[in-house]
């Protein structure tokens, strides 16, 4: 008679020790690479790079190996805590918040179908020469976004990078859908400000606006010349960073080196659609439209009072303030 051990229908159905072992190894592998594949799967899509390199944490192409990559956050939660360290970082599954995100709301079309008159001032230089300045050509927001949509071979000017600064009423329009943490959000001061004298900052000081470029363009390393805290949300494509701390010394960031005084410990970033990238406005900074076209749009916060006392130091002369502005931005950044 045969002897059965503990349960017959497992018994009989058991494999040998060695193929048990492979069949093991095989679902532990096969679990391993889905959990490995889910964390690089966005939310809200296929990942833009084709391979995973950069979001395994590599540096960039032309980014020095040895900077670390920026922080990533994925609560809303912890936002506060995180600017509160003066440090750059991203925040990520904010696009589930974004009502419209995938429809046209919140895309270029949308934005040129809603907003087209805007003028947005671009560059044709490849990078990394680009700057946004008074010198560029204006253009409407939908010509921008029919020449950012052509194929590169065909597109004319083949290189461009553009910014548009948004109205009150345009940037109402988009900001009650947005979901910025609530550390981020400038609303009270810009309600306090006044319909006319918002108007009048918004546009004085580039505080909110739609950045849209082809594959290639960026903005070359800069200090911003006012002390706010800055953000940007990807809506479209790829962008890149690469932040320097105060007073840092030698910078080599795509295909650029600069030398300043100082310590050495930059930091990047590789932004995806959805994902919003912080950073303090007095650390350096350099972007690269790295996968195209590039959509994002960008706000400046001053969450707390130290901050708020550089922010009013560094607009005390600003050359575009009326007299009857810079009264009420005193004003109202004392009472926020
Ligand atoms: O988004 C970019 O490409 C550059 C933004 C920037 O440098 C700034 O707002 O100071």
């Amino acid at each position: 008679m045969k002897k059965r051990v503990g349960n017959g229908w497992r018994n009989k159905r058991m494999l040998p020790g060695h193929q048990q072992v492979a069949i093991l190894t095989l679902l532990v592998g096969v679990i391993c690479v889905w959990v490995e594949c889910s964390r690089l799967v966005t939310p809200y899509g296929n990942l833009l790079h084709e391979d995973s390199f950069i979001l395994l944490g590599n540096s960039p192409k032309g980014v020095h190996p040895h900077y670390g990559a920026v922080k990533v956050v994925d609560k809303i939660e912890d936002v506060t805590l995180e600017v509160s360290k003066n440090h750059p970082f991203v925040l990520r599954n904010l696009v589930n918040r974004w009502q419209g995100f995938n429809d046209s709301v919140f895309n270029l079309d949308g934005f040129a179908g809603e907003f087209g008159d805007i003028t947005t001032m671009t560059q044709e230089n490849n990078y990394p020469t680009v700057q946004l300045s008074d010198r560029g050509k204006e253009r409407s927001l939908q010509e921008l976004n029919k020449i950012v949509r052509c194929p590169a071979a065909t597109r004319e000017p083949p290189s461009i990078y553009g910014a548009a600064s948004l109205s009150l009423e345009q940037r109402n329009k988009l900001w009650g859908n947005l979901y910025l943490p609530p550390t981020l959000q400038d609303d009270v001061f810009i309600e306090c400000l006044g319909r006319k004298l918002a108007d009048e900052f918004l546009s004085s000081f580039f505080w909110t606006q739609i950045f849209v470029g082809v594959e290639g363009t960026g903005m070359e390393m800069h200090k911003d010349t006012i002390r706010t805290h800055v953000w940007t949300a990807q809506l479209e494509g790829e962008k890149q960073a690469v932040f320097c701390p105060p007073g840092s010394k030698k910078i080599e960031a795509f295909g650029e080196t600069l030398s300043t005084d100082g310590s050495n410990s930059c930091l990047w970033a590789a932004l995806q659609p959805g994902e919003l990238l912080f950073w303090p406005s007095n650390w350096l900074h350099q972007t690269l439209n790295s996968i195209g076209p590039s959509v994002a749009l960008s706000g400046m916060a001053v969450p707390d009072g130290e901050l708020a006392k550089e922010f009013l130091n560094t607009i005390k002369g600003h050359p575009r303030m009326s007299k009857a502005l810079r009264k009420k931005v005193y004003q109202c950044t004392s009472k926020t």
